[in-house]
């Protein structure tokens, strides 16, 4: 079977391990625009060994984003400003993958660190958010969404179309639609958030036909060469999880029918009142249950930063790639050292030549 330190093919493109970065938002843009910091950040994550490195959350309309603060893909100006991180990602020996999204009903936030609450009404930054129905969110997220009209519902899908293209043309590899943690894609598929009466709401196919139609126009213009994915929350523990699960192996399935080439699967973040198991590699067994109900390959994320346990996942096929994410904002080189903790041989060959080469000759210890 095959550890974590083994390639991984998908399409046209090898990942050199199966250590994926997952999306995690900097909110540090102004009107979309990727900056020094953006750069440092990704250039000096993908340094780290990991095979595929996923920048984070990409807004692909102005009224999408989760913060006044985060990335957009809905102009040119922002495609170029994102090629240099590509490059970079690509340079360091990683494959170079987007998160691409609308926050519907949790956009117009402050920053977590500045509340993490929505904008009110009468400051300047404030926007009207969407979403399927006129549903808040609740909790700190208090503002009533306008529901989505035909036309809008129609805007949005091509909205998520120009930012492929663009995502693309700034030399992306690895696209991931942001279908999960609250936001639109997952308010539709979501009981919590979807109360429509048209086609779009109701029945799972209904609340599911948005993602599908997005899902369906993007691979229209994604390379068939390179992986269209999905992030997708299966499960909102929100104490009807079967009834969602299996409803999400059923969309899934439509997913991969569609054209998808794999599956991140996530929490559904649709309701404060979740009550989520948090703990080590919670949810590997729903993934590895999604996988193979829905003969998909996929990831997962939440609590693998234990090398033994990101190695056992891949070595008993329960994941294809796991997801190191919050481990990497302490340690950009976690690779390196889950590699030493696997007794890897050589674990310097993880880093670039400039860094490896010194690593194990004349060590003092
Ligand atoms: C995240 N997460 C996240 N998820 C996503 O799909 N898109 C995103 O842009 C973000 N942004 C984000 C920012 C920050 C600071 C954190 C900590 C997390 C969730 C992230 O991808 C991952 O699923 C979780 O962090 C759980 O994995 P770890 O951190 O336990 O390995
Ligand atoms: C969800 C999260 C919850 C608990 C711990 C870490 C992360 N993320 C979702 C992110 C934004 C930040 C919070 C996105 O999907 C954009």
């Amino acid at each position: 079977m095959s550890q974590l330190f083994t390639p991984y093919r998908l399409k046209s493109i090898e990942l050199r391990n199966r250590i994926a970065i997952p999306p995690m938002c900097q909110y540090s843009a102004s009107d979309g625009i990727a900056n020094d910091w953006h750069f440092a950040h990704y250039a000096g994550l993908s340094r780290g060994g990991a095979g595929l490195v996923i920048v984070e959350a990409t807004a692909v309309s102005p009224e999408g984003r989760i913060t006044p603060a985060c990335l957009g893909l809905w102009n040119d100006a922002q495609s170029e400003a994102l090629a240099p991180i590509a490059k970079a990602i690509k340079e360091a020996g990683a494959v170079a993958g987007i998160q691409i999204g609308h926050a519907g009903r949790k956009a117009n936030a402050n920053r977590p660190w500045e509340g993490d609450d929505h904008i009110p009404e009468n400051d300047p930054r404030a926007w009207t958010t969407i979403s399927p129905s006129a549903l808040a969110f609740g909790g700190h997220l208090s503002k009533v969404p306008k529901a989505m009209e035909k036309r809008d519902i129609q805007s949005v899908r091509e909205d998520f179309v120009s930012a492929a293209i663009r995502a693309r043309n700034a030399g992306f590899e690895w696209l991931e639609l942001h279908f999960a943690h609250g936001y639109l894609g997952q308010s539709f598929f979501s009981r919590h958030a979807n109360q429509r009466s048209d086609e779009y709401g109701g029945s799972p196919e209904n609340r599911g036909r948005f993602l599908l139609e997005t899902l369906s126009a993007v691979r229209q213009v994604w390379p068939e060469h390179l992986p269209l994915t999905v992030r997708l929350g299966v499960i909102e523990y929100d104490g009807r999880d079967e009834e969602t699960l299996v409803d999400s192996i059923r969309l899934v399935t439509e997913f991969r029918q569609a054209g998808m080439d794999f599956l991140n699967v996530s929490i559904g973040f649709s309701t404060p009142e979740a009550d989520i198991p948090w703990g080590p590699a919670f949810l590997a067994p729903i993934a590895a249950r999604v996988k193979q109900e829905a003969k998909i390959p996929v990831a997962s994320a939440w609590g693998f930063d234990d090398p033994i346990t990101a190695n056992q996942v891949i070595a008993d096929g329960q994941l294809d790639l796991v997801m190191i994410g919050r481990a990497h904002l302490t340690n950009p080189h976690w690779p390196y050292h889950a590699a030493k903790v696997l007794q890897i041989e050589r674990p310097s060959w993880t880093l670039p030549a400039p860094y490896a080469h010194w690593l194990e000759r004349y060590r003092a210890t």
